[in-house]
């Protein structure tokens, strides 16, 4: 077994590699880019080397770089993860030649999977099903078309360099072949510098079902299961489960024995994915050969207990396989959800941000977080906008999603556009409880996954309730912060209300239905303000809605009782949006960008009431000279103190308001003069 490995990869991999390393007392070296100098792989590795630029070009990509690196520290072995040079055959040759273990299969293997016609002549020889179609060299025009001809139609024709589905175009009559055919071709030269193309009949409906194998040094290969990954956005897995469900157990057998095949035909090692497209009459056909360990490995993992990482450690350390097929044991069911930073509601747009807040749910023995990331860390344009996977097992299919449902739930990111919500929806559909699954999925499903059937104006009612229910937490624990700079209008002659003005989400709503109007009938005026744990009775309403609802907030958790129904809702203030996580909803409301008006109301020289309200305290006097930060007026308003403060060093000139004078918001309290170093220091 190796001392020390270097890990030539980032983000949540970088960290499971490392993870179970250290556990094999093995010295991890991290190599990083300048944008990931503070990130998780870094410091959870025992020492680690700037690659360069943030660009993967720049840094992760930099073989030269790498190996120079493994050098310098002495590592024997490094391990790619995946994506970069996990699949570089000259990478995996580079570190053969130096003397430094490549933790995967030969460079050899690499490069025959790398193209698509030459692996599928390899698995034709190997007896392993292919589509049927034409994957030949001969790429003259007319050929192509007799053998289209042959294939019948509807055809996919694919780029032989292409992958993950790029250079795919469908055509469904010879009459549109020689078009499509031309595009294609011009398309693959554009993306891959390589126009080949082969033919395969289209299986409008079938699943995408993939078999882990492993195979050691020694001639031994098993294979672990599968794994049904058929729920992708632009060829981009998003849920993945093991084993795939409703497979007979002697096609299991049949698509296991067919991957060891494959990977025997190019004399494999290490860890390994067989990909077969699966159609309901039960045939399936090789699709490609991933020559690295998956994304999704963590599902496998965890129905067969085996630790995939530390079985890519043994066997590149040229340790025999621990198992073999007979001891290979499948047990319950796995299920995984990739949490990417993206917009599904923007056709999956990638997104980046800071994690403001990163509250994934708690990690058991039957749910595992595998995350590159913490809190405050950017997610940004260089990398993947993969944030994290979410696995849960369970002894049965049914309890694996039950699981998965409540855990999606329990996981709340605010300040990056995430994708949870939305595998929510996916986890809780009827068609994936029903394995309805297949290619199509999120197209045949698409009304359901992206419904926005929210009832705004209740949500609204209750995130105006969190909002006062904040601010009396502010108010009581931070007398400097003046918490209603959120908030609207302040009525003391009348019964209290407030009025929270929300921004509405586009010009053409009309902004009464974003307009909360809070009654509190129950509430006395006191100067001091109400614990917020101690649940409180609201009037709401919002637009032409009414709700009666009682409330309290418990650090982040708010309890509602709306009409008689009690929930708990989550509640996050965040840059003026109040965040509310309910059920697998993440829900963003906006207060207008107060933090703007406040500093208009605290211009220099005049200091202005942010809101209507009482002055119950005058704390200076004309002349005096106050520091940044002292305390000049408390205001109270809606049974709540708060002080205005000085914004900078200054000299009180004028005080226009006394002790028990009502204000209103706007009015200039106090006229304070920038002492002449500060507003040097101002202007610094
Ligand atoms: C196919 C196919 C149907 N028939 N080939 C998509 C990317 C690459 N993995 C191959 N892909 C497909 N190849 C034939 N002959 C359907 C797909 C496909 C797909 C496959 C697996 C998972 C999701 C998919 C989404 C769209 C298309």
């Amino acid at each position: 077994m190796f001392n020390r490995i270097l890990i030539a990869n980032r983000g949540e991999i970088a960290c499971r590699v490392i993870e179970t390393a250290q556990q094999l007392g093995i010295h991890c070296i991290a190599v990083y880019s300048s944008a990931d100098t503070q990130a998780k792989h870094v410091l959870m590795a025992d020492e680690a080397y700037l690659l360069g630029p943030a660009q993967s070009s720049d840094s992760y990509l930099r073989a030269d770089k790498i190996l120079e690196i493994a050098r310098l520290s002495a590592a024997q072995a490094i391990h790619p993860g995946y994506g970069f040079l996990s699949e570089n055959a000259e990478f995996a040759q580079a570190c053969q030649q130096q003397g430094i273990v490549f933790i995967g299969p030969p460079a050899a293997a690499i490069a025959a999977m790398g193209s698509k016609s030459a692996a599928k002549e390899i698995m034709a020889k190997a007896k392993v099903p292919l589509v049927p179609g034409y994957h030949g060299d001969d790429q003259d025009v007319a050929v192509l078309k007799q053998q289209a001809a042959n294939c019948g139609f509807p055809l996919l024709l694919k780029a032989t360099a292409g992958g993950g589905g790029k250079g795919m175009r469908v055509v469904n009559s010879l009459t549109e072949f020689d078009a499509s055919l031309s595009a294609a071709k011009r398309e693959a030269q554009n993306a891959f510098g390589d126009s080949k193309m082969l033919i395969e009949r289209y299986m409008t409906k079938t699943r995408h079902i993939e078999v882990q194998v492993f195979c050691d040094q020694h001639g031994n290969a098993v294979y672990l299961s599968q794994r049904d990954c058929s729920i992708q956005r632009r060829h981009q897995k998003i849920v993945e489960e093991a084993p795939a469900p409703g497979i007979d157990e002697a096609v299991v057998k049949a698509m296991g024995e067919a991957a060891i095949n494959a990977a025997k035909a190019i004399n494999y090692v290490g860890a390994g994915t067989v990909e077969f497209l699966y159609n309901e009459d039960q045939s399936f056909y090789f699709m490609e050969m991933n020559t690295r360990l998956q994304v999704e490995h963590p599902v496998t993992e965890m129905i067969t207990n085996v630790d995939l990482v530390k079985w890519q450690l043994q066997i590149a350390s040229g340790e025999a396989l621990p198992l073999n097929q007979s001891q290979v044991t499948v047990s319950g069911h796995a299920i995984e959800c990739r949490i990417y930073a993206e917009d599904p509601n923007n056709d999956f747009l990638p997104a980046t941000g800071q994690l403001d807040i990163l509250r994934p749910p708690t990690a058991t023995e039957h749910v595992r977080i595998d995350s590159g990331v913490d809190e405050g860390d950017q997610v940004s344009v260089y990398y993947d906008p993969m944030i994290s996977k979410l696995i849960v097992w369970g002894e049965n299919r049914q309890q694996a999603i039950a699981r998965m449902h409540k855990a999606l739930s329990d996981y709340r990111i605010v300040g990056v556009k995430n994708n949870i919500p939305f595998l929510h929806r996916v986890i809780s559909s009827p068609a994936f409880a029903s394995a309805e699954v297949d290619t199509q999925f999120i197209d045949k499903n698409h009304a359901s996954l992206f419904a926005t059937d929210t009832n705004h104006k209740l949500f609204l009612a209750i995130a105006s309730c969190a909002q006062i229910l904040q601010q009396a937490n502010n108010a009581r624990t931070d007398s400097h912060h003046s918490p209603f700079s959120h908030c609207g209008q302040w009525r003391l002659n009348q019964t209290p209300y407030t009025e929270i003005q929300w921004l509405a989400p586009s010009a053409d709503e009309d902004s009464a239905n974003w307009l909360a109007k809070v009654l509190e009938p129950q509430k006395n005026i006191s100067s001091t303000a109400t614990p917020s744990g101690v649940e409180r009775s609201f009037t709401v309403s919002v637009g032409d809605s009414s709700f009666e609802i009682q409330a309290s907030l418990h650090s982040d958790m708010l309890r509602v009782s709306v009409d008689g129904k009690q929930f708990k809702i989550h509640a996050y203030s965040n840059k003026a949006q109040l965040n509310l996580f309910y059920s697998g909803m993440a829900l963003q409301y906006q207060l207008p960008d107060i933090a703007t008006a406040t500093d208009d109301s605290q211009t220099e020289g005049a200091l202005c009431a942010p809101m209507n309200g009482r002055v119950i305290a005058v704390l200076t006097q004309s002349g005096q000279k106050v520091l940044s930060g002292t305390p000049l007026i408390i205001i109270e308003a809606m049974k709540m103190e708060h002080s205005i403060v000085a914004p900078h060093d200054g000299t009180v000139e004028d005080i226009y308001f006394l002790e028990s004078d009502l204000v209103a918001e706007g009015d200039t309290l106090i006229a304070l003069a920038a002492t002449a170093d500060t507003t040097t220091k101002a202007a610094l």
